[in-house]
This record gives C-alpha cells, structure tokens and sequence, in this order.
C-alpha cells in the first residue's frame, strides 16, 4: 500500500499547487497542517535546508520545494498527464514556471511598497504579466491549450492569492482593460471543480494576508 502525505499550511499558494496536482490526478493522500509560527519537528527533519511547505512524502521519503514535488507527481503517478508528452512542449511548460518562480519577488515588491512606489511596483508587475500574457498563454484557455497543466498550476496564486494582494493594497492589475488574456484565464482556472474546491476561503485570505502586510511593513519602516 502506498503512503503519501502532504505537510501543507492553510493559506499557502505552494502547498495548493500540491493539492491540485494530487486531486487531479485522483492520487488518495492524508493532509497535515504544519503551524509555521511553531514549527514541527517533522518539518525541521524533512526540510532541514529551508524549513518550509510543502513538504511530500512518499513510501517514507521526503520531498521539498513546490515545483519539485510537482515534477515528482507527474513522474511517479504519469496518469492524466500535466506536462505536455512533446519534449519541445515540455521544456517550453518549464520555461514559463521557471519565469514565474524567477519574477516572483515582483509580487512581494508590489505588497510592501507604500506611496508612489507602489504605482510604480504595480506598473513593473503588468509589464511582467504582460510578458507572460502574450507570449506564455497567448489566445490559450490554458497555457498548454485546451486542458490544465502544470504551468496553470504554478500560477494559481495568480487566480485567488493575487486578487487578495490587489485589494489589501488598493490597485487592480488583472483587469480585462489591461489583461484581457489573463483576466479570462483567472475564470477559467477557477472554473475547473478540483481548483474551485481546494481554494482558501476568500475573507479567511484577506485577513491572515493583512496581518501578514501589516508585519511586513513595520519591518520595512523599521529598516
Ligand atoms: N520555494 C518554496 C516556497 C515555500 C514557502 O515559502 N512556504 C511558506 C508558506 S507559503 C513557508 O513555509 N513559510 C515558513 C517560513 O518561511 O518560515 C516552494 O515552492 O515550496
């Protein structure tokens, strides 16, 4: 009997990149949910080098890093594929969660900045977005065509943890004026049932993201 199990955070987009992949591949696993203010010796003894989530294990092995344990999934459980069968299609899949995960630090940019900064970080942001809008997802429902992939995956916490981020901050970015492409792949992502019913409760979001910013910015005036 396999063993898998998933050591995530309630409000963590990486760990809802597990559980997606997980769910849509119908791969049955037991859910634990760490308190990163206080963390588990399972957590310090199956991530040593970061300390963070996710963390999956399997058969009694241990796998760190989201995007990792993604490629771990596709490899291990190759049913209702999620990376393209074309070597060509797959590494341009990889391409583009390598550009999210190497832009991301824009995002963290737009949340903390305050004033004329922050117009200027959400300006910095729709460039970014624009880039994977025309060329990454292109006339595409989704960025591998007509079905979700890992590339979708990789970017769900621009469908909901994103949306939080534009309202605590007070500045829309995905809008259909600016980003008609991306705005519709926001739906339709959300639209899938296994992504629909594995989001964070949306108000539930707002309020952890707040206290987050909030402590975020004391450090930054603090500096
Ligand atoms: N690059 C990591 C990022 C994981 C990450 O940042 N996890 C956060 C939760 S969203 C965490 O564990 N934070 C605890 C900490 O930083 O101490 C991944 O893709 O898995």
């Amino acid at each position: 009997m396999e063993e898998v199990k998933l050591l995530g955070f309630w409000p963590s987009p990486f760990s809802h990149r597990v559980i997606w992949s997980l769910k849509l591949k119908g791969i049955k696993y037991e859910y634990i949910e760490e308190d990163v203010s206080n963390k588990s010796q399972l957590l310090l003894q199956s991530n040593p080098v970061h300390k963070k989530v996710p963390v999956l294990f399997h058969n009694g092995n241990s796998i760190a890093e989201s995007t990792v344990i993604l490629e771990f999934i596709e490899e291990t459980w190759p049913e209702n594929p999620l990376l393209p069968r074309d070597a060509y299609q797959r590494a341009l899949a990889r391409f583009w969660i390598k550009f999210g995960e190497d832009e991301g630090l824009i995002i963290h940019k737009f949340f903390v900045a305050i004033g004329g900064e922050r117009e200027k970080a959400a300006k910095e942001i729709l460039e970014v977005l624009k880039i994977l809008e025309q060329q990454g997802l292109k006339e595409n429902k989704f960025f591998g065509g007509n079905t979700i992939g890992l590339v979708d995956i990789s970017y769900g916490w621009l469908a909901h943890w994103f949306l939080v981020t534009e309202e605590i901050v007070g500045v829309k970015v995905i809008e259909p004026s600016k980003l008609p492409l991306l705005h519709a792949w926001v739906k339709n992502f959300k639209d899938i049932p296994v992504i629909k019913d594995n989001l964070p409760d949306y108000e539930k979001l707002v309020v952890h993201m707040k206290s987050y910013y909030y402590k975020l910015l004391f450090e930054v005036v603090d500096l």
